[in-house]
């Protein structure tokens, strides 16, 4: 009798399970990559997810394994996937000024975490031509929403745009079109919509498998979409072992190249933790466990427009100081300050360039911030004066966790905390304590209204005692030695979702605070990933006031409009192979995260260097945008000045070209700082219609005018390097060549990187001095490589380097170059405020390309005596000495050859 029971319950089941493979919507599964996950938590079945709504069915092709990855993670075609009728439907669409808006209603199954928002609302705003905005919310109760500046939606009449915006009706899906080339940027059409209170869901179909960002992770620069699931979520986690883990910062921004060349990009701007799951459809799916559904598409068309575009959105980069652009050096185990000194006198004596010298934690008096031990450190003060005086700078680590263990009225930092009550609360509503580097520790919310002047209250008292130049913030995901905190969390569902994103099986608070302490007016459910930037923020601001001039705060932990406020550091990378090559996709991606101030630890942080690493090292590194040697305790020594002249000569040599490039490299700065360019750039960038740029990812160009060609592996003596079509020359040589969009193997001595100077543009050099301050009393020299057509152009923009909002204010000078019919015009026609102190000469232009020696040069239309210039037929590099003419660098002049 049992038995039967079973059975006859087997057999209901067995029908059901066949009536809904075949239900209605099913279909949609028959083709493997239109599946969409209805089941991405470990150990999907049969009937979890037909109780879901969805549809179950084994995958037919490839990759049909389904199986579990990363523990608990999924990954492959899934069997259980939603129907095509699994949704919302539109309704009272109205249109208005600057967009429409409409009405969502629950028509299907919902999510299984929680219970539905059944009735939505969707605002479509029409912001700008390239820019279309949406938010999908729940009209009855209000959400948490990102806290970061966004430009408000125009009041008035939609401007001409440049894409169609269409939707589909059931399930409710959502279409971008660009309007010139009917491309499909965004399709949402594709079910498995969710909104719930800890679960939003929402896929879209990628116009191309060419996917870009969504960080920060360590990986190739091109993703992979096979089934692969990038969580994000804040994480002191150093050196990461998958490149899907989450990691200090957040980005949840992509840019996609299209077949045609074409690029888009898109910003689900949310701060709860997600899982992007991207699928070789090709499609990703976003799943966040809280706020609102808040998209921008962009619609480019070339990635240096997307990232221009999303810059409008999120902020563009601040103008770091020109000093910043140096060399700096740093490491964890600096025993005292003497040691310290020491290195910066071992770098002078050694001839090799360094502006600024960083402290670790081990100058803190048992790990205090804003202290410094009075005795191993007792000369700090001496040391940043040196320092000072030599034209260098001083830069030193704090780290958010402020110690709550000292007695009362003997650390300001805590008691002006507890006064100003801008710490981070507990359930009980009193500060929640961690454990940090000085043990039991207090975090401020650097959301709270009083933040700004509590933290410049101490970074002034500090700096009074030490004036140290720039702020280096640690530590800031935020981290955290225990989980959650010294008293554990609550047990409700801000700590333990109904659904997890990956993190590679960590809680909730791995690492971190709870996820139910509170902010000022939210949670860390919701404000967890934000730590970092409103550390940043608060940083800058206590900087701008006690220094009254551009400094520099670099931030482990960044999220969008970070790079507002300062720069980023890659994070804890060990000194091998694998991780140097890595240093440079993990450049890229944060300049198009609008940081363009960013880098690696040069020669790796953990683990032992060797003497070759750390001079390929040294050579990508002086080539970052922000170029940091940076060591872990323990480590045997890797500063340029340690190694022997077969090594340091490669090293010597390599910062002499970046400080020589700097002019050029400031200009970028403030490209990207005017207009959202990035300063560190891939060859697709300049190339998008050159399929073969598209995964270069050893390879890389400031701006559009140097190509670096970096050696990333051991043993080598050369570089395979690819060069797009386009006129290049040696950087070294100026011998020219022109691309079909080639690879060619270069010799790759130890002693120095490969470089060329792409042809069409003018390099703005000046000679370099050990110090920026040294090299700014030099004078200039300009390098003209010529395109195929003998043109060229070229901008530079000065300034004195530190003084704040110089461009803002008009203290600068612009000055443009073109060159074309064998004539170069230098004009300052547009904005000449600034000029370098004592006024500064171009003392040499080069020109390379020159196809025949000239009969004759012009200054001004005057001749130029034959020994004023000489032409080198080998290199056809045309050398104008001018330094007997005194042209000023921010003058009107025309050089012209016959
Ligand atoms: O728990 O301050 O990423 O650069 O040297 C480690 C010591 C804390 C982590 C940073 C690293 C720094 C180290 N810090």
């Amino acid at each position: 009798m049992a038995n039967f029971v079973n059975l006859l319950l087997l057999g209901i089941f067995m029908s059901a399970n066949a009536a809904s493979a075949a239900a209605p919507g099913c279909e949609v599964g028959d083709v493997d990559s239109m599946r969409f996950d209805c089941h991405p938590e470990a150990n999907p079945n049969e009937s979890d997810c037909v109780s879901r709504g969805c549809c179950w069915r084994a995958a037919t092709e490839r990759n049909a394994n389904y199986t579990k990855h990363s523990g608990e993670r999924l990954r492959g075609i899934p069997y259980c996937f939603y129907p095509s009728t699994f949704g919302y439907k539109i309704s009272n669409v109205k249109q208005d000024d600057s967009g429409w808006s409409a009405d969502l209603s629950l028509a299907s199954n919902g999510g299984p975490y929680g219970a539905d928002v059944k009735q939505l609302r969707i605002v479509v705003y029409f912001e700008d031509e390239d820019r279309l905005h949406f938010k999908i919310f729940d009209p009855a109760n209000s959400r948490y929403e990102v806290p970061i500046p966004v430009p408000a939606p125009p009041a008035g009449k939609i401007p001409q745009v440049n894409y169609i915006v269409k939707y589909s009706e059931y399930p409710f899906g959502l279409q971008v079109i660009r309007a010139t080339d009917h491309t499909t940027i965004f399709n949402s059409s594709v079910g498995g919509m969710i909104f719930e209170d800890q679960f939003l869901q929402i896929s879209s179909l990628l116009p191309s498998s060419n996917l870009y960002g969504l960080g920060e992770h360590v990986a190739p620069m091109l993703l992979d979409l096979d089934y692969q699931t990038i969580s994000l979520m804040a994480r002191d986690r150093g050196t990461p072992h998958s490149e899907n883990l989450n990691l200090y910062g957040v980005h949840p921004f992509y840019l996609n190249v299209e077949k045609s060349g074409h690029a888009n990009g898109v910003l689900f701007l949310n701060s709860n933790p997600m899982d992007i799951a991207l699928q070789p459809t090709p499609a990703i799916t976003y799943r966040s466990i809280g706020g609102i559904m808040d998209f921008y598409v962009f619609m480019g068309s070339s990635p240096n427009e997307v990232v221009q575009q999303y810059l409008e959105v999120v902020g563009l980069p601040y103008m770091p100081p020109y000093w910043s652009l140096g060399f700096h050096l740093c490491r964890w185990g600096y025993d005292n300050a003497t040691h310290t000194a020491q290195v910066v006198n071992d770098m002078r004596k050694m001839g090799i360039p360094q502006d600024v010298q960083w402290n670790d934690i081990d100058y803190m008096d048992r790990h205090l911030d804003f202290t410094y031990d009075k005795t191993r450190y007792s000369s700090l003060p001496d040391l940043v004066d040196d320092l000072h005086k030599h034209g260098q700078r001083y830069v030193m680590i704090t780290d958010p966790g402020i110690s709550s263990t000292q007695s009362a009225g003997s650390y300001l930092p805590f008691d002006d905390g507890l006064k100003m009550d801008v710490f981070l609360k507990n359930s009980s509503n009193q500060p929640i304590i961690g454990r940090v580097w000085p043990g039991e520790t207090a975090f401020p919310d650097f959301s709270h209204p009083n933040a700004i002047e509590y933290w410049t209250k101490q970074v002034k008292a500090f700096h009074a005692e030490v004036p140290f130049d720039g702020l280096w913030i640690d530590m800031n995901e935020v981290s955290n030695f225990v989980v959650g905190s010294v008293q554990g969390c609550p047990n409700n569902s801000l700590e333990n979702p109904p659904y997890k994103p990956g993190l590679g099986g960590d809680h909730m608070s791995t690492k971190t605070l709870c996820m139910s302490a509170k902010n000022y007016n939210t949670t860390q459910y919701n404000m967890h990933s934000l730590y970092g930037y409103f550390e940043a923020v608060a940083s800058m601001s206590a900087l701008k006031t006690v220094l009254k001039e551009r400094s520099i705060v670099i931030s482990r932990s960044t999220y969008p409009n970070s790079g507002a406020h300062g720069g980023h550091w890659l994070g804890d990378n060990n000194s091998n192979w694998p991780d140097l090559y890595l240093s440079i996709p993990g450049v890229l991606l944060f300049n198009m995260f609008g940081i363009p101030l960013v880098g690696a630890d040069i020669c790796g942080f953990g683990g032992s260097t060797t003497p070759e690493l750390c001079t390929r090292w040294m050579q990508v590194g002086a080539f970052y945008p922000f170029s940091r040697n940076h060591n872990s305790i323990g480590s045997p020594p890797q500063e340029p000045s340690h190694f022997s002249p077969e090594y340091a000569d490669g090293m010597r040599k390599a910062l002499l070209i970046r400080y020589s490039l700097l002019p050029s490299l400031y200009t970028l700065f403030w490209q990207a700082h005017a207009q959202g360019a990035t300063v560190a750039r891939p060859l697709f960038f300049e190339f998008p219609k050159d399929p073969a740029t598209l995964s270069i990812d050893k390879q890389f160009l400031w701006g559009a005018f140097l190509l670096i060609s970096p050696v990333v592996d051991a043993d080598e003596t050369s570089v395979k390097a690819y060069f797009p079509a386009d006129r290049w020359y040696d950087f070294y040589t100026g011998a020219g060549f022109d691309s079909k969009g080639e690879s060619r193997t270069l010799t790759a001595e130890l002693d120095a990187i490969n470089l060329h100077l792409r042809g069409g543009y003018v390099t703005i050099k000046q000679d370099a001095g050990l110090t920026t301050t040294a090299s700014r009393m030099n004078n200039f020299s300009l390098t003209v490589a010529l395109s195929a057509t003998n043109e060229a152009q070229g901008v530079l923009y000065l300034d004195d380097g530190v003084t704040l909002d110089s461009y803002e204010t008009g203290q600068y000078s612009y000055i443009t170059y073109q060159v074309n019919n064998g004539t170069l015009v230098s004009a300052n026609n547009q904005h000449s405020v600034y000029t370098p102190t004592g006024g500064k000469y171009v003392q040499r232009v080069l020109v390379l390309g020159v196809d025949s020696p000239p009969k004759g040069v012009m200054l001004n239309k005057v001749p130029l005596s034959d020994s004023d210039y000489h032409y080198e037929a080998s290199t056809k590099v045309m050398v104008v000495d001018l330094s007997s003419h005194n042209v000023l660098i921010n003058s009107m002049y025309t050089i012209a050859w016959l």
